[in-house]
């Protein structure tokens, strides 16, 4: 059985999407804890591994895999079962790009590296945030309405009535969206399948909260 190591860091959302994808894929992994707040991501030790000073990092028999999409995406490849990803090409396209929404149109702008170029006032950088937080979870909303419209389905996951990998990258950004006080209320298909994902064992144990490294 190959040796799975996580870096992470209990409040990161990225991170916290692969803890979700292990878990469901009932992968037994290690784990180092990189502390953001600290920043310890910007070590050269750490760069060396991730080049962009980002967690997570997955090493899989000491290879380090980076990038969360990519990270889950070889997960799946790797162990098939339970799928991630549904099996028709145009679903698999609609989940992914529910997964782009939040990997590359929202969560890159929350990131600590980027925050620090809008200057030291905390309430700009809030607010910047949650802009940028109702913005990419509207859309996620508006993707998931339209899939709905078209196909009849009714959830109460982001795609239908199974978890796929949009609901492991949705979680973590609603538990962003909540830290920050967005106002979740035009997003009813985002919040029930907030709540539905949060359900399921797999994703309860993965939350950022019950991470050993987790600070009150
Ligand atoms: N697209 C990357 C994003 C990784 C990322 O942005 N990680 C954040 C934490 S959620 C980070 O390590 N930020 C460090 C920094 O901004 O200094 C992924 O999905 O793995």
């Amino acid at each position: 059985m190959a040796q799975l190591h996580l870096h992470t860091y209990w409040r990161s959302s990225s991170a916290y999407r692969v803890r979700i994808a292990l878990n469901y894929k009932g992968l037994a992994y290690d784990q180092t804890f990189v502390n953001l707040l600290e920043n310890e991501q910007r070590k050269p030790e750490y760069v060396a591994t991730s080049p962009l000073g980002h967690v997570p990092t997955l090493t899989i028999d000491g290879t380090p895999y980076v990038e969360s999409v990519a990270i889950i995406e070889l997960l799946e490849e790797l162990h098939p079962t339970p799928a991630l990803l549904p099996k028709k090409a145009e679903d698999r396209a609609n989940v992914r790009a529910l997964v782009q929404v939040i990997n590359a149109g929202t969560q890159p702008l929350q990131n600590p590296v980027v925050l620090e170029q809008l200057g030291p006032d905390k309430d700009r950088r809030v607010e910047w945030m949650k802009h940028f937080m109702a913005r990419g979870l509207g859309a996620f909303e508006a993707l998931v309405k339209r899939h709905e419209e078209a196909s009849g389905a009714q959830g109460p996951f982001a795609y239908g009535d199974t978890f796929t990998m949009a609901d492991a990258y949705l979680v973590p950004q609603v538990f962003g969206a909540r830290r920050f006080g967005v106002d979740l209320s035009a997003f009813p298909r985002v919040v029930r399948a907030e709540k539905a994902a949060l359900e399921l064992p797999f994703v309860a144990a993965a939350r950022p909260e019950v991470q050993p490294d987790a600070k009150p």
